[in-house]
């Protein structure tokens, strides 16, 4: 029997904009595939269900105006979502939790992003916390060598381990730096404080991941640091929330002056998109009781379909 690897959001609008639901991953039709995420693995007991656990519903339930939003011109991407091409975009649910093993759902999260990437759809990850891209990163490994890995994030993410857990959330860049489909690391955003002490940053650098910190990404803008990113792809783009600035993305655990603005943000995205591949985007970090108003869901909902309108217009689909 094939274990059911996703299930259908139980809140309302159930899919990321109304696209359709699929959960048939062995006979998966996608251009571009949205995979929520919900469970990282815990440090503390209290922590296995966190508050990121609930993003990827409060995400889908933000897109409010979906008639809108999917059929009249967008100014951010100078027409409408999908540029009135035959593309196809399925929401394939949230990963399965398994109550009495919390290891399954990082190994059904593996298994549904092979099942998809190996279907060549782009996949857009929500979490959850920034433990659940590493599954989703292992799942890259069929699908290209030197695969730059970018990383927007206040934080480093190089810890070995927490409380004896390697696969938390402090840890998914030092263990996509041992996985040898990953090339080139570049890491934006840094500022203030996180769990990285001086001999995570010494291990980085040793790497030779290319930190770029948030105040030199401020003094040096988004075309240099585009620049400094290989050409050509495949990337994998991991978007930590508290990389962007809090006064846009307030609902983090961790708040952190300094981060990315909306412009600065969406010019990433963009650039990126359009210097080669991107096989798939995680928004990972958002915890929904921090939001104000709703302004973290307004900027994640623009973020993806800024992402989308980008992938289409870059010609990655026929
Ligand atoms: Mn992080």
């Amino acid at each position: 029997m094939t274990e059911k690897l996703t299930e259908r959001p139980g809140t309302f609008p159930r899919t990321f904009l109304e696209f359709p639901f699929a959960d048939d991953l062995d006979d998966l039709n996608a251009d571009i595939a949205i995979l929520g995420i919900p469970f990282g693995m815990p440090y503390h007991a209290a922590a296995m269900a966190n508050d990121q656990s609930r993003a990827p519903d409060a995400i889908r339930q933000s897109s409010s105006h979906v008639e809108y939003t999917r059929t009249n011109y967008d100014w951010d991407l100078g027409g409408p979502l999908l540029d009135g091409r035959d593309i196809r975009v399925v929401d394939c649910g949230n990963v399965t939790a398994d109550m009495s093993d919390h290891k399954a759902h990082y190994r059904r999260a593996e298994q549904a992003a092979r099942k998809i990437i190996g279907a060549n759809a782009t996949l857009i990850t929500l979490g959850g916390d920034h433990g659940v891209p590493i599954p989703v990163m292992r799942a890259l490994e069929e699908h290209g060598s030197s695969i730059t890995l970018v990383h927007v994030d206040a934080h480093l993410d190089w810890r070995h381990e927490v409380n004896g857990e390697t696969e938390g959330y402090s840890s998914p860049i030092r263990r996509a730096s041992e996985m040898p489909w990953f090339g080139k690391i570049v890491q934006i955003g840094m500022r203030g404080i996180g769990s990285a002490r001086q001999g995570e940053v010494d291990d980085a650098r040793a790497y030779g991941a290319d930190i770029i910190t948030a105040y030199e990404m401020h003094n040096i803008g988004i075309d240099a640091v585009l620049d400094r990113i290989p050409d050509g792809g495949p990337y994998y783009l991991t978007i930590d929330a508290d990389g962007i600035d809090p006064t846009i993305m307030p609902a983090v655990v961790a708040q952190t002056p300094g981060g990315l603005n909306w412009v600065q943000t969406r010019k990433l995205v963009h650039g990126l998109v359009n210097k080669g591949r991107v096989l798939g985007m995680d928004l990972v970090e958002i915890a929904p009781q921090h939001d104000i108003g709703n302004i973290t869901m307004v900027h994640a909902e623009r973020l993806i379909c800024n992402f989308i309108g980008a992938a289409v217009r870059a010609e990655y689909y026929g």
